[in-house]
């Protein structure tokens, strides 16, 4: 985790760069399904939940793994649904924190489409929604209702652990 938090902070001042942090992402893969095993019995460590998944429409996944990655790293349990994830998906695996990513102009606008199903189920104000994603800005993620946008893997950690109260 220490590691972790250690690249993602040199990537932040751009000392190293995606293809450092994909390979730092596997590498800690490769040492948490080791570790995995080792820790049944501690779930209760978690420090939050993440449901993270790319929208409905949308194939693109680096990015989106890649916070899925630092998430896992710094301690969150995640659920990624992967990608093309429609709102009844991301719905029925609502839990503390709901993460989405797009990366086409034409898939990002699906984001609404989800938090307008989150209200419509009663479950927005038990949720925190953050957005990312190359087109997705601080003035979109505002207009369409989401609590937070970050531009990269290490802010979302940051950012995720602000809204839970966890930092
Ligand atoms: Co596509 N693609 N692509 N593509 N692709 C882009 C996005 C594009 C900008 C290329 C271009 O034209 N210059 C363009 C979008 C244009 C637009 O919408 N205005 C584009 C297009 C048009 C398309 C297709 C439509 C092409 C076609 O078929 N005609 C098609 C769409 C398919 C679909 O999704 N339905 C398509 C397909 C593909 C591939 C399948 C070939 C492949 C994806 C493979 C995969 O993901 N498994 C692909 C790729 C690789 C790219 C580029 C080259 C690279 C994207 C990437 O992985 N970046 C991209 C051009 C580019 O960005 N230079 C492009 C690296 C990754 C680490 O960054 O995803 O931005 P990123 O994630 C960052 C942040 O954004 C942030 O953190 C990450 C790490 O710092 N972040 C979050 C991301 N999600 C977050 C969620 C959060 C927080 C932060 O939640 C809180």
């Amino acid at each position: 985790i220490k590691a972790m938090e250690a690249i993602g902070a040199r990537f932040e001042s751009g000392q190293v760069f995606v293809p450092n942090l994909l390979m730092s992402a596997r590498a800690m893969r490769g040492a948490l399904d080791i570790l995995k095993p080792l820790m049944q019995g501690q779930v209760n460590s978690y420090i939050g939940r993440i449901v993270i998944g790319t929208v409905k429409g949308d194939l693109h996944d680096i990015g989106k793994n890649l916070v899925a990655s630092m998430f896992e790293g710094c301690g969150f349990e995640v659920i990624n649904l992967g990608v093309d994830v429609s709102s009844d998906k991301f719905i029925s695996a609502a839990l503390e924190n709901i993460c989405m990513s797009a990366l086409l102009t034409t898939t990002m606008n699906y984001m609404k489409e989800v938090i307008d199903a989150l209200e419509t189920s009663g479950l927005r104000g038990k949720v925190k929604v953050m957005v990312g994603g190359a087109p997705v800005s601080d003035a979109f993620a505002k207009s369409i209702g989401a609590d937070a946008y970050t531009s990269n893997a290490n802010a979302a950690v940051i950012m995720a652990k602000k809204l839970i109260n966890a930092c």
